[in-house]
């Protein structure tokens, strides 16, 4: 029977800050699982236990306990790496880990397969790469996404702000360092502060917190799908300050209509000396006022909807002492990906791969190892779930193109849709997972493809996200159409959204294969050929057209 809402939260409190059992748990070799208690507390050490769903049943039969494996994520504010840490990630991926890396729509990486008796070890191995998984996961503040194609002073602001928030929003407890590097740090953990968690407190927030900062015109990190975001406002010198936007989210349950995927709303402006207290000002009070009866209704934008928007901001004004000024005019252009090799500001070369799904294995994780290996570069991951292979030196742009081009991580011949495509991990691994998502990708892309090539639309760009349940990893509920699983092979339709990130798709048809969404498709996509203006989207065509009742879309820029 899984956990009740109050179990968790008496789960957390009595965890001595984190701890639980989990040194007891990795120790018992009778299991390949650990403690259930110690499976919420696993979570905000950035690592969930999970079982092959592909062999569940047949060990089931034959009297066997789940294949279990666990999966870690990694903490990589702004989804920047080294080239060195590649390549340790690399190698314990391919010692401890399934052999492959995945590039999360968060810009981390996820190691899957690890067996209990290997997850010490594949953390010490993050460490040695001054990585760690702190908070990747659990009840506080995630990864924290920011840009990875801007450049010079505003690429340098908006990096170390995601870096200063995920830092000043960590949990304060050192139960991490203890279960986990007990063998290999040299001093211990310095002593714990009093209070242990001043920012949290003893039962963590009430359900995950994300934070994004955007930098317009691109809204790759979708901005307006984060509890936090930042929208960059640019002046002459780089970054003069930010406006705020609260309480966006995409965690829907089927059947629950109480449950809905929600749009930010933009707050006012603040300057970057007042971020870091502002964020920590809508965190204490997520924390004070959050939902902890409900894990389903616990999330920030059911706060705000709960206590009002009025209230809600007046209070973070009054906890951080900052004042919000008027929001200041910002456009979006697109929450896409922009590939192939640009120059930035200082003249360095930067080149945008293409990874479907963000799954790297074979071929293109031994190309990137080769790039890592061979070349001075610095990787960031993309909140699309591609890669900038950043920073490269002219003299290796050539050698670079080769190795990539040949390892199938360049977009010539990929079609526009499947350059722009996301989908969840879903099954095999995901526990929630309902339908496939990343291995039918391939073939939903292929179906949109033949039905757009039939109405002479091949070169149209149009986003598309695949997700295995009503969770909203790939964050679907934005796309321009998504496929949300329903049940093994069955998926609902949803239309609508905008190719900017500002505007919530609708369902238009529920319970429906592949095959007949492609249908319903073949009959929008004539209608949208013989009706489209110049330019005009799938998404924003599909509003105009009323091809559902309503659709929530975020207007104001400030203009
Ligand atoms: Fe997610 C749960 C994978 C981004 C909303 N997500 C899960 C779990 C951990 C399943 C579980 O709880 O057992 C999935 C693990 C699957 C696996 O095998 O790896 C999972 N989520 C992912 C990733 C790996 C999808 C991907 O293909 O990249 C993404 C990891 C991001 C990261 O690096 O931190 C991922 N998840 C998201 C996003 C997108 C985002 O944050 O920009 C969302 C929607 C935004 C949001 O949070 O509102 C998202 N994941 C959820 C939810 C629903 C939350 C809610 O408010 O209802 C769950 C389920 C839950 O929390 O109960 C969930
Ligand atoms: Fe799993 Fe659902 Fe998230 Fe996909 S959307 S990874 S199926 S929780």
């Amino acid at each position: 029977m899984s956990a009740t809402p109050a179990d968790v939260e008496a789960i957390k409190a009595r965890s001595k800050h984190l701890r639980g059992t989990l040194k007891e748990s990795l120790r018992d070799g009778v299991t390949g699982a650990i403690a259930a208690d110690d499976t919420h507390i696993l979570k905000f050490h950035g690592s969930y236990q999970q079982d092959d769903r592909d062999v569940r049943e047949g060990r089931l039969h034959s009297k066997l306990e789940p294949l279990y494996s666990f999966m870690l994520r990694t903490r990589l504010p702004g989804g920047v790496a080294t080239a060195q840490q590649w390549l340790i990630l690399d190698e314990l991926a391919r010692q401890f880990g399934d052999g492959g890396l995945r590039l999360t729509t968060r810009q981390a990486f996820q190691l899957h397969g690890v067996v209990k008796a290997e997850l010490k070890h594949t953390m010490e191995g993050l460490h040695r790469a001054l990585l760690d998984t702190l908070a990747a996961c659990g009840d506080v503040n995630r990864n924290v996404m920011s840009p990875p194609h801007t450049d010079g002073p505003v690429f340098a602001a908006t990096q170390k702000l995601a870096a200063d928030l995920s830092q000043h929003l960590l949990p304060h407890s050192t139960a991490y360092a203890e279960v986990w590097l007990d063998d290999v740090l040299q001093t211990p953990p310095a002593p714990e502060p009093v209070p242990v968690e001043p920012i949290y407190g003893e039962r963590y927030l009430p359900r995950k917190f994300k934070i994004a900062i955007a930098v317009p015109p691109d809204n790759d990190v979708d901005v307006f799908a984060h509890d936090l975001g930042f929208i960059a406002v640019v002046g002459d010198d780089g970054v003069v300050g930010y406006n705020v936007v609260v309480g966006g989210g995409m965690g829907v349950t089927h059947g629950d209509d109480s449950t809905h995927a929600r749009l930010g709303d933009v707050i006012g402006f603040v300057a970057p000396a007042d971020a870091l207290a502002v964020a920590e000002a809508v965190v204490t009070t997520q924390r004070d006022w959050g939902n902890r009866e409900s894990r389903r209704h616990a999330r920030l934008k059911y706060t705000i909807e709960r206590r009002g928007l009025d209230a809600f901001v007046a209070e973070v004004e009054a906890r951080s002492r900052v004042r919000f000024a008027p929001v200041r005019p910002y456009v979006f252009q697109t929450n896409g990906e922009r590939f192939g090799w640009r120059t930035g500001v200082d003249g360095r070369r930067h080149l945008t791969v293409h990874v479907m799904s963000g799954r790297l294995r074979g071929k293109a994780l031994d190309a990137l190892r080769h790039i890592a290996a061979t070349c001075a570069v610095t990787f960031r991951l993309t909140p699309n779930q591609n890669l900038v292979i950043a920073d490269v030196a002219e003299a290796d742009v050539a050698a670079i193109d080769a190795v990539v081009e040949k390892a199938g991580l360049g977009v010539a011949g990929a079609s526009p849709r499947k350059r722009q495509a996301l989908a969840c991990v879903a099954l095999p691994t995901c526990t929630l997972a309902m339908a496939e998502a990343e291995r039918v990708l391939p073939a939903v892309v292929g179906s949109i493809d033949g039905v757009l090539e039939k109405h002479g639309l091949k070169d149209l760009e149009l986003h598309v996200r695949v997700t295995g349940c009503p969770n909203g990893c790939a964050r679907p509920y934005l796309a321009e159409v998504a496929l949300v699983g329903k049940g093994l092979g069955t998926y609902n339709l949803h239309v609508g959204g905008s190719r900017r990130g500002d505007r919530l798709n609708e369902k238009i048809a529920d319970n429906i294969s592949v095959d007949a969404a492609a249908a319903v498709l073949d009959d929008l996509c004539g209608r949208y050929r013989a009706d489209a203006q110049p330019e005009e989207g799938f998404g924003d065509w599909c509003v105009r057209a009323a091809v559902a009742s309503s659709f929530v879309q975020r207007t104001e820029t400030g203009l």
